[in-house]
């Protein structure tokens, strides 16, 4: 398939300004009319009008009232003759809602109808300039059979509605705010709405409404809860109001992504929606917040303010993600609660966009080409497009922040544009600021691809009582890309001396200071050092690097009792145990956790004063895939053997403290996912598991019989999962049948049954049992790879998230995953390009798993008629 580069962008020939839609709704043929106001574009020479359309049936296309000649050519409607002048145009078209399986347009749900317009589903759904700097004023109608589709919704404002011949009524939606087509959307069926009235600080009254399935209502006040939550945060924080009268959210069981953020009319994977304890998982609670704020937050950055070209998706997403985290952290509350949302977030971040940045789909923040605009919804685009959007926070100071951010909306409100547009906006409102003076080097974060590696060493000359810190950055080749630049790196950081006392790092008595690397190596002098100080670098993980500063453990020690900042307090620990497995793995030893190590997670389990789930973090190793990433050949077996030993020692030195520590973090009273109550149902979860794994060596039945009778009598999904999980993950014998009482409980329930597939599918690998029994599940009767969900519970799961079950000398995994991405191409590509990203990385596999992964690519690759979205992935995997 072409590429598409992001130096070609030209301005449309023509700009779209207003459409008035008309929908005649139906399953096999909905009727779609266009009238189109457009307006030719002056800046460039007059051409033809090249509409962009898929999968359409056309009808007619008039300009002015009269038909007019058009060919069609590839996924274009080409109209030669289009005047040198501004003109009305419509066109009519239909297409097939019910057939629609790739989930991008309009499709059917549940019996109800359904849009997804982001990135380029809006021409699946007519005739249009689809691109996201073709801003229009939106009316329309929506008719459709009344009583199998009582709630017709759009964008904007109610204006008209009332009943039609034959049982059909209709409804009029205006949205007063010009748009780019892939925020448009509609919704039609037999929905049912929680409803809610607010005042906002600025005095205007609002709307807001949660429409879902009748029977999942009880599940929406956690949603609507954290919307209101959201809507108030942003006013307070950015001074960001709800522009709109109404605002909409729907919930929809099949859905490619977590949510969508259509202007006024926000539609969600039911599972990034409806809560209730007995159904959903405290991470599921703060999934759900996390997401209906970030969806919220779009209404400014991305709609209000939206993209000139996908190549600056992260100008939207990595500051919406940016927000939403910022949002996370002050709804968490105290000091300890953020410092565990930031631990979360570095280690997704660690474990999904550190392998992205270092494999085949590695690509900057701001992409230069894409085939399929739907691969580069990526983590890279997302989560460290945020840690970019951190660094200006860290650079500038939050209030130099706020200033840009308003500088921002007052120059770009209502427009299309860049991030290099968002750069220059921050950096105006803050001049003489470090990042005002390294603006271009600093800008290397949208270009560049790679994950930078910082080094640090620290000299202490007793003599001079000075400590001179050097600092080293270098960023490896990726594909496209062979010679980096440096990059602006902000180094939050601090010395403690070896009792662990802060020390001061200049004359007015700093204990922190940031640190700005902007060339490939620059050293810092501390004065008035009197002895061999500890550093503690990168504190809160100021920048998304990989940090190598040479501590001993015995710092690290130091590190992980005192350092002031939790981050790194966190990071001590994990990096105390990365350094025995990767020791362990390098050697072709079997791994031995040092008596050391071990009391210094005694210590933390036993803390009188750390949170308890700051305590679940610490006590939970580093995961594979991040353990992988730090090897230069990688055999997932070997790691998947020395994490299994390093728990296994865990759980049965500590087994004492685990007993203590389950009994004493149990939560009285009614269910709430406040960060305290999820705090201590993550620590009791953590320790049942231990338990449950050491009764296994041991022999013990008394501790799988406990969890077994916990997962029974829990009261809310958290203990239950928890204790469900603690069976499978030990390969208990209880384990059947809890997963039997689990499926017969919830076998009505799709989200909950999802976790039932995932639970088993991501369950650590003995024997090839794991493998075998995810194979088998294919073929339940509840297993479909038509609901997205459903397919990623499973297949996602194994082939992506648990590689020991995963990567097996047999390659049977990669003929698995082979047959699962040509399946589900055919169904949906979007999602199948997805799974395909499990064999990102085949090239650092050891063999016979190198060799293996490779053929299972090729034969992909192979294929004649494969979606552009999978093409692209195995094509750039082959490379
Ligand atoms: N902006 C939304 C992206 C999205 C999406 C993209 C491609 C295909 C389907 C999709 N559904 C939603 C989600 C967000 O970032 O908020
Ligand atoms: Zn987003």
């Amino acid at each position: 398939s072409p590429l598409i580069h992001r130096l070609d962008y030209q301005q449309p020939a023509y700009w779209i300004r207003k459409v008035d839609l008309t929908f005649d709704l139906d399953p096999a043929k909905t009727l779609v009319t266009s009238k189109m106001q457009v307006e030719r574009n002056r800046a460039v020479p007059h051409g033809p009008l090249r509409l962009h359309g898929e999968e359409l049936n056309l009808l007619r296309v008039l300009i002015d009232g009269s038909s007019v000649s058009f060919r069609q050519e590839g996924h274009e409607l080409v109209i030669e003759g289009a005047p040198d002048a501004d003109f009305a145009l419509e066109i009519r078209n239909t297409c097939c809602p019910e057939k629609n399986t790739a989930l991008s347009g309009l499709y059917t749900s549940g019996g109800s109808f359904f849009t997804q317009c982001e990135a380029e589903g809006f021409r699946r759904i007519t005739y249009f300039l689809d691109r996201p700097d073709v801003m229009a004023v939106y009316t329309v109608t929506l008719r459709a059979d009344a009583s199998r589709y009582p709630i017709l919704l759009s964008n904007g404002n109610l204006t008209d509605s009332g009943r039609l011949d034959n049982g059909r009524h209709f409804a009029v939606w205006s949205d007063p705010f010009p748009k780019p087509s892939y925020l448009f959307a509609v919704v039609a069926g037999d929905l049912v709405a929680r409803e809610q009235r607010v005042r906002t600080r600025a005095g205007k009254d609002h709307l807001l409404q949660v429409y879902v399935r009748r029977g999942d209502l009880e599940k929406t006040e956690h949603a609507m809860n954290s919307l209101i939550a959201s809507m108030v945060w942003d006013e307070a924080r950015f001074g960001l109001p709800l522009d709109l009268e109404r605002f909409m959210v729907v919930g929809v069981s099949d859905f490619n992504m977590g949510a969508m953020e259509n202007k006024g009319l926000n539609i969600f994977n039911t599972s990034a929606l409806l809560a209730s304890p007995a159904t959903a998982t405290d991470a599921d609670f703060h999934r759900i917040e996390s997401i209906v704020a970030h969806e919220y937050f779009h209404n400014w950055t991305g709609n209000r303010v939206t993209c000139r070209d996908w190549f600056q998706l992260s100008l939207k997403e990595g500051l919406t993600v940016f927000r939403d985290q910022e949002f996370s952290m002050d709804m968490a509350g105290t000091p300890s609660a953020r410092a565990v949302c930031r631990i979360q977030d570095v280690r997704q971040l660690r474990a999904l966009q550190f392998p992205e940045d270092s494999g085949a789909m590695a690509h900057p923040v701001r992409p230069d080409s894409y085939a399929e605009i739907n691969n580069f919804y990526t983590t890279t685009v997302y989560e460290k497009g945020a840690e970019v959007v951190r660094m200006y926070q860290t650079l500038v100071g939050r209030k130099g922040f706020e200033a840009g951010m308003k500088l921002y909306f007052e120059r770009h409100d209502g427009q299309a544009v860049t991030c290099d547009d968002f750069a220059a906006a921050i950096a105006d409102a803050n001049p003489g600021s470090p990042l005002a003076t390294r603006l271009d080097t600093f800008k290397r974060w949208y270009s560049q691809a790679g994950t930078p590696r910082l080094t640090a060493r620290g000299e202490h000359d007793a003599a001079a009582r000075t400590y001179t810190l050097r600092l080293a950055q270098h960023t490896p080749a990726t594909p496209g890309q062979g010679d980096k630049q440096p990059q602006v790196i902000p180094v939050v950081m601090g010395l403690l001396d070896r009792h662990g006392a802060a020390l001061a790092l200049n004359a007015a008595g700093d204990t922190e200071t940031v640190l700005v690397l902007d060339q490939a190596e620059q050293t810092f002098v501390f004065e008035n050092i009197d002895s061999e100080p500890v550093p503690s670098l990168l504190r809160d993980f100021s920048a998304p690097v990989v940090l190598d500063d040479g501590l001993s453990d015995a710092a690290l020690l130091v590190l992980m009792r005192h350092d002031s900042d939790a981050f790194n307090r966190w990071e001590a620990g994990q990096r105390l145990a990365l350094n025995r497995i990767l020791h362990a793995l390098r050697a072709g030893q079997p791994l031995v956790l040092s008596p050391a190590f071990i009391e210094a997670m005694r210590g933390v389990l036993n803390h009188p004063e750390l949170d308890p789930a700051f305590k679940e973090l610490a006590l939970t190793l580093p995961g594979e895939s991040y353990i992988a990433e730090q090897l230069d050949v990688v055999d997932p077996q070997a790691i998947h053997a020395a994490v299994m030993a390093a728990q296994a020692q865990l759980a049965s030195a500590l087994r004492d403290d685990w007993i203590a520590a389950f009994e004493a973090h149990q939560v009285q009273g009614g269910y709430t996912p406040d960060p305290a109550s999820s705090g201590k149902r993550a620590l009791a979860n953590l320790a049942l598991s231990m338990l449950v794994l050491d009764a296994r060596s041991s022999g013990d039945a008394v501790w799988p019989g406990k969890a077994y009778q916990r997962f029974k009598d829990a009261s809310n999904m958290t203990d239950r999962l928890g204790a469900l999980a603690a069976l499978v993950n030990a390969g208990a014998e209880l384990a059947a049948p809890a997963l039997e009482r689990f499926h017969a409980l919830f076998k009505d329930d799709a989200l909950v049954i999802d976790k039932w597939f995932a639970l088993q599918a991501r369950a650590p690998e003995v024997d090839g049992r794991v493998f075998a029994r995810a194979k088998a599940l294919t073929k339940h009767p509840d297993f479909t790879l038509r609901n997205p969900n459903r397919a990623r519970s499973l297949v996602a799961s194994l082939c992506m998230f648990n590689p020991a079950a995963f990567h097996r000398t047999d390659a049977a995994g990669y003929v698995f995953w082979a047959d699962q991405v040509l399946a589900m191409d055919a169904i949906n590509p979007q999602i199948a390009s997805r799974i395909a990203r499990a064999m990102d990385r085949w090239s650092v596999l050891a063999e016979p798993y190198r060799s293996a992964a490779r053929e299972a690519v090729a034969r992909v690759a192979a294929k004649p008629d494969l979606s552009t979205d999978v093409r692209e992935i195995v094509e750039r995997a082959l490379a």
